[in-house]
């Protein structure tokens, strides 16, 4: 009798090629979403944030690798002007994890989350992530069940997520909780509190902190030796000189979620909704406080992600 044997479907990833040889020489990469850069700023600020980002992970001593997906295939790494086109073009859909098997198969332009992105990186080999901004569980989340791809992602992902936290449009305490019992560490790097976003703190202490490279390095490496499968979270919160007023943010946000919730905003659309009435009634403040936000968390991830390519080369014990 005939055995039949099903091929395997492999997902297309292209490179860029300098992506492609750091990850092969054990180089530093940095990998960075795609969703911020469609949907988490106008054009063309945008653009010039997401370059900017790349240049500081350069400078820090990283390869930047920002990915989409395009044409079927995920992207790992863009071009100037892959960014260019993704910030430039209208109606990108947002893919969390949930969605990219959907878009992979029709084809198409698509911006990704934290969560695919993660998906991405690991695919890719790459060991480190930044973003300004993770998902989180929402508030009210006991009646609408609203909880981000991106947390169980951690619990999926062997990747070390550098971020500033999560915005207070966002129950701090139950994400916190929910990656507590999902074992996923989090650590603050050079600072005591979990950050939220605009805010350097939530006003919740961090479960973690340390303050040397190489001790991140390490913790990241033990967590993967002891077994786990999953993420290590990485904080770094706002400079002090680019953050607003937490108590101005959650009063913006009461109303907005409120007039989301009268107008039927829910699901996927939520976040952006809540972000653009922060814009809004901050009138651009927020937006600016994003983008320097966004260009410090991947400022840090750079010099984490050498300290941890370099362990990686020489493991040592404290
Ligand atoms: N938080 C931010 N800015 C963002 C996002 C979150 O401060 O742009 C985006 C990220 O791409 C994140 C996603 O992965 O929203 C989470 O969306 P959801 O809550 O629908 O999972
Ligand atoms: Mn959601």
């Amino acid at each position: 009798m005939k055995l039949s044997r099903n091929r395997r479907v492999n997902v297309p990833l292209v490179f860029n090629e300098e992506v492609s040889e750091a990850i092969h020489a054990g180089e530093p990469v940095v990998a960075l979403e795609s969703n911020v850069i469609t949907h988490g700023l106008p054009y063309p600020e945008n653009v010039a944030t997401a370059r900017k980002v790349e240049e500081v992970v350069r400078a820090g001593g990283a390869v930047p690798a920002t990915i989409g997906i395009e044409g079927g295939r995920l992207m790992i790494g863009m071009t100037a002007a892959d960014i260019e086109r993704f910030g430039s073009t209208p109606g990108i859909p947002k893919v969390s994890s949930r969605d990219m098997c959907v878009l992979l198969a029709k084809g198409g332009m698509g911006a990704t989350t934290v969560a695919s992105s993660l998906v991405a990186a690991e695919l890719a080999g790459i060991p480190f992530f930044a973003s300004a901004g993770i998902g989180g569980v929402h508030r009210g989340a006991a009646r609408t069940m609203d909880i981000s791809s991106d947390l169980i992602q951690f619990t999926r992902s062997k990747v070390a997520v550098v971020c500033a936290g999560a915005k207070s449009i966002l129950d701090l305490a139950s994400t916190l909780e929910y990656l507590e019992t999902h074992c996923v560490p989090v650590i603050a790097f050079q600072s005591d509190d979990f950050p939220a976003f605009y805010c350097a703190s939530s006003g919740i202490r961090s479960p973690h902190r340390l303050d040397e490279e190489e001790d991140i390095a390490r913790a990241i490496e033990h967590h993967w030796a002891l077994g786990n499968r999953g993420s290590v979270l990485i904080t770094s919160p706002i400079r002090e000189k680019d953050a607003i007023d937490g108590r101005v943010v959650d009063a913006i946000m009461m109303k907005a979620m409120a007039a989301a919730d009268n107008e039927g905003v829910r699901g996927n659309a939520l976040t952006k909704y809540l972000m653009r009435a922060v814009d809004e009634a901050t009138e651009g403040r927020s937006a600016k406080a994003n983008m320097a936000v966004l260009v410090s968390t991947a400022e840090v991830a750079s010099r984490l992600a050498v300290a941890h390519a370099q362990y990686r080369r020489q493991p040592r014990c404290k």
